[in-house]
């Protein structure tokens, strides 16, 4: 415990560009707007502009800092959660199309979420070629927290999830310099089994990526790092709280 203090104080204290890692899981306010959307993978429709911004990302473990940027823009309306996916890359690398693929062994961004306990949650994810995996995830934590072992059933779809992606390059071409990937989401809280939660209301969830590329290391980043060596840490989630 002691070291765990002592890192966090001098990682406060040298700072990465505009934030800092806290040992404390983050926070966000998630606004309350209306507005339409075309679901295009263009974040250009006006209440983008208005949106929440979830950046930056850090290595999961808490060391170090992200080689190419990541963010995450979000909003809640009286029906849906919409998620904005802003992701910088020079190389775009993804095959897999199938829903449900291991798309975490390739380039993909995921979004897990718990309305309730953290000891079930859903798992989202998206890629550069407009695969999607989702399935709900029975986590075993223990004494401590931690997780102990998880199970995840893929079965699970979201009916009414819409998303789509834009892609500022090409895909799996590393011979040019691609600028990056956008997601544009639309998850109706009917998917998740609820109802818009009232103003004040506090959510788990966390924002991951896994980066890739022929010229760069894997990262694993995350919006609140786990620090820990998975993803699958949800009292390392981030609180969300539903604005007004
Ligand atoms: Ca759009
Ligand atoms: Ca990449
Ligand atoms: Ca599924």
């Amino acid at each position: 415990m002691r070291s765990l203090v002592l890192t966090t104080l001098v990682l406060g204290a040298v700072g990465f560009g505009c934030a800092t890692i806290s040992s404390e899981p983050r926070r966000a306010v998630v606004p309350k707007l209306s507005g339409e959307l075309t679901m295009d993978g263009r974040l250009d429709e006006p209440v983008w502009q208005r949106a929440a911004v979830l950046k930056p990302f850090f290595p999961n473990r808490g060391e170090g800092r992200d080689s190419e940027a990541t963010e995450i823009r979000l909003w809640y309306d009286h029906t849906a959660l919409h998620l904005g996916w802003v992701c910088t890359d020079r190389d775009i690398q993804a095959t897999l199309t199938e829903r449900d693929s291991r798309f975490w062994e390739e380039e993909v961004v995921e979004f897990f979420v718990t309305p309730d306990k953290l000891e079930q949650y859903f798992e989202l994810q998206w890629n550069p070629l407009g695969g999607v995996f989702d399935a709900i995830i029975h986590n075993q934590l223990g004494p401590d927290g931690r997780s102990q072992k998880f199970t995840g059933d893929w079965s699970y779809t979201a009916k009414g999830l819409k998303s789509a992606v834009r892609v500022d390059g090409t895909v799996s071409n590393s011979a040019d310099v691609d600028r990056g990937w956008n997601v544009e989401i639309t998850l109706p809280f009917s998917d998740l089994g609820v109802t818009a939660p009232k103003p004040g209301t506090v959510w788990r969830g966390n924002f991951y990526r896994f980066s890739r590329g022929a010229n760069n290391p894997e990262q694993q980043l995350s919006w609140s790092p786990t620090r820990l060596r998975g993803f699958h840490e949800p009292l390392r989630f981030g609180y969300l709280e539903f604005g007004r």
